[in-house]
Order: structure tokens, then C-alpha cells, then sequence
């Protein structure tokens, strides 16, 4: 079996001080780097939109952040501006091993269409192209980590394990938003997926 581990949105606008912080987001960066040591290929994704962004509460005059809006594709929650493409916010942890990486993808860069998951935009139906890309190099096994737990994290997992990958989440090197309730029903889906949480 060939195994990767996949670093979800590891940037500084999901860290203190960023503009959608995850309560110790910075604290999945040492059992990441420490993660990358046992894979076979290591995959980052970052979150990157442009700042006219839909899923961008300021781009929906009158709504709140955090409120959820219908969109063509179903529904969105719509977020504070974060990870616009070229910023700070955008930039990985500067602790993270980034060199270690084989492949980056970037992901939510249509302003029309958010992408929690590394592998379908919020449509679900979109590819990202990540996974021809595991299938042609012939890894079966997955390793998930990073921000946020219970959005980013768990979509992407949960749509691996639907692909026929063996997919696992690294708890302890992931932080969750916890909207509503959201990192518990993350957890009951996963499982429910077939996803080991470990
Ligand atoms: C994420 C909300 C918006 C994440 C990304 O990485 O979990 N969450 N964009
Ligand atoms: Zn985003």
C-alpha cells in the first residue's frame, strides 16, 4: 500500500490571528510535520479565493458572517474574507515543512463556487483532479490532518473514502470551527462514511 498524508488549508488566516482563526489551529503544525516523516508523499491544499469570493459575507450585502445562503449549487455558509489569493492570510504556517510537499493543489478558486473538499467543489460534483492524481501514482491509503476538522478535513475525507480510498483522520494534529454543533455531526459522518478517526 501506498501511502499519502494530505495537509488540508494549513495558512495563517485559519490561525490566531487570521481572519477565520481556528482555536489552535497553530498547534496541528509540530504532529503534521512530525506525520510527514511516515508517508510516502506528502499533499497540501490551500484554500484560495478570489476577493470577490460567494461564500464572502461581505459579498452578500446585509447578511452576516456565519449565516447560511442558498447558492445555485445548495447551501453556503457564508464566511468572514479569508486565504484571498496572494495575502498573508493565503500563506501557509511558517513552521509547516512545505518543502516536504510533492504536490500543492489549490482549491475555491472560482468566485461562483466554495471547495471544502480537496476533491469536488461544493457542487459535488466538480472535480479537483486530485484524485487521478492519487490513482496514477498508486496510492491507496490516506492520511488526513489540518483545518478545519469538521469542514475542510471531513469533506475531504469523507469524499476519499466514497472514491474507494482507505482514508484516516489524525485527530490530534486537527483543529475544528465548531459552528452549530458542527465538529460533533462531522464526527458521526465520517464514521458513518467509513472514515477511521484515530
Ligand atoms: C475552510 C471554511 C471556509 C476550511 C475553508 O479549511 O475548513 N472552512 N473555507
Ligand atoms: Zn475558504
Amino acid at each position: 500500500m501506498t501511502h499519502a498524508l494530505i495537509v488540508i488549508d494549513v495558512q495563517m488566516d485559519f490561525c490566531p490571528g487570521g481572519r477565520l482563526a481556528v482555536a489552535g489551529g497553530d498547534h496541528v503544525v509540530a504532529p503534521i510535520n512530525a506525520l510527514m516523516a511516515g508517508a510516502d508523499a506528502v499533499i497540501l491544499t490551500q484554500d484560495w479565493h478570489p476577493a470577490d469570493h460567494a461564500s464572502f459575507a461581505d459579498n452578500h450585502p446585509g447578511a452576516a458572517p456565519y449565516s447560511v445562503v442558498q447558492m445555485p449549487y445548495g447551501p453556503q455558509v457564508l464566511w468572514p474574507a479569508h486565504c484571498v489569493t496572494g495575502t498573508q492570510g493565503a500563506a501557509f504556517h511558517p513552521g509547516l515543512d512545505v518543502g516536504r510537499a510533492d504536490l500543492i493543489l489549490r482549491k475555491g478558486f472560482r468566485s461562483g463556487i466554495d471547495s471544502y473538499s480537496a476533491f469536488f467543489e461544493n457542487d459535488r460534483s466538480t472535480a479537483t483532479g486530485l484524485a487521478g492524481y492519487l490513482r496514477d501514482r498508486g496510492i491507496d491509503r490516506l492520511s488526513f490532518a489540518g483545518l478545519a476538522y469538521d469542514f475542510c478535513v471531513a469533506w475531504s475525507a469523507m469524499d476519499a473514502a466514497r472514491l474507494g480510498f482507505r482514508a484516516q483522520v489524525v485527530e490530534q494534529a486537527c483543529r475544528a470551527i465548531d459552528l452549530d454543533g458542527s465538529l460533533a455531526k462531522a464526527r458521526d459522518a465520517m464514521r458513518q462514511a467509513g472514515v477511521a478517526l484515530v
